[in-house]
């Protein structure tokens, strides 16, 4: 299997913690000709990053990607055995994909502290917030242990570890849900998770280092 990648990525990292965790075999590579190019969209219409190859079929969409990969390879399975316990773990995932990330989304083009609009981040601080407060509640009532790292958990921790790198640096502090806080660490006793973590994170302060907001 073949992902192509783009180093700072979310999506990709969301994409390698479930790689790590189904314990599958890939390898990397950037957009052949660049992000947007012809080359790469000859490969992958969308210009979507991440995208699989897996022999002939090319896929995109980091969900697209983890719902095959686990009908493929449910060897470790990452959706629970019971239909509202799916439900549930795919609710997750899509409040991650359109609710928490492009809340963070919104200040990327303010994270340069030379060209940032103050209103537009204050706009991003609240969604941010927002956002922060409904997965609090919804972590409470999902059901889903914990113990076991379920289909929407990489997304949504991936995209908590950006939120929380931005704290300070981009956006203004946060009030973190307890539940949110308890979260996060208990995450991190996944293996999949503590080793994405540990080779991104110098992608993600790269990142900001370049855009020199540290
Ligand atoms: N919903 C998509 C979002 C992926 C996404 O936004 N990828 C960005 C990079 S993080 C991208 O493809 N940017 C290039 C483009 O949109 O042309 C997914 O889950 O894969």
């Amino acid at each position: 299997m073949l992902i192509y990648t783009s180093d700072h990525s979310l999506y990709c990292a969301k994409l390698r913690i479930l790689l790590r965790h189904k314990k599958l075999i890939f390898q990397e590579a950037p957009p052949p000709g660049g992000g947007g190019s012809q080359k790469y969209l000859a490969i992958v219409p969308s210009g979507n990053i991440p995208a699989l190859v897996d022999g002939d079929l090319t896929l995109t969409d980091s969900e697209a990607i983890a719902e095959y990969l686990e009908e493929k390879h449910p060897e470790i399975p990452m959706l629970p055995a019971t239909v509202i316990g799916r439900a549930k773990c795919r609710e997750r995932s899509r409040f991650a994909d359109t609710r928490l990330e492009p809340a963070l989304r919104l200040t990327f083009a303010h994270v340069d502290p030379e060209t940032r609009d103050s209103a537009a981040i204050s706009l991003a601080h609240a969604q941010i917030q927002k956002q922060l407060i409904a997965l609090g509640h919804m972590l409470g009532r999902a059901g889903l242990s914990p113990d076991r790292l379920w289909m929407g958990d990489p997304g949504t921790i991936i995209t908590l570890e950006w939120i929380a790198l931005f704290e300070g640096p981009v956006v203004p502090k946060l009030d973190w849900p307890a539940s949110v806080r308890t979260y996060q660490k208990q995450m991190t006793q996944h293996a999949a998770v503590r080793d994405e973590i540990d080779a991104y994170r110098p992608e993600m302060l790269g990142y900001l280092q370049e855009k020199g907001a540290v």
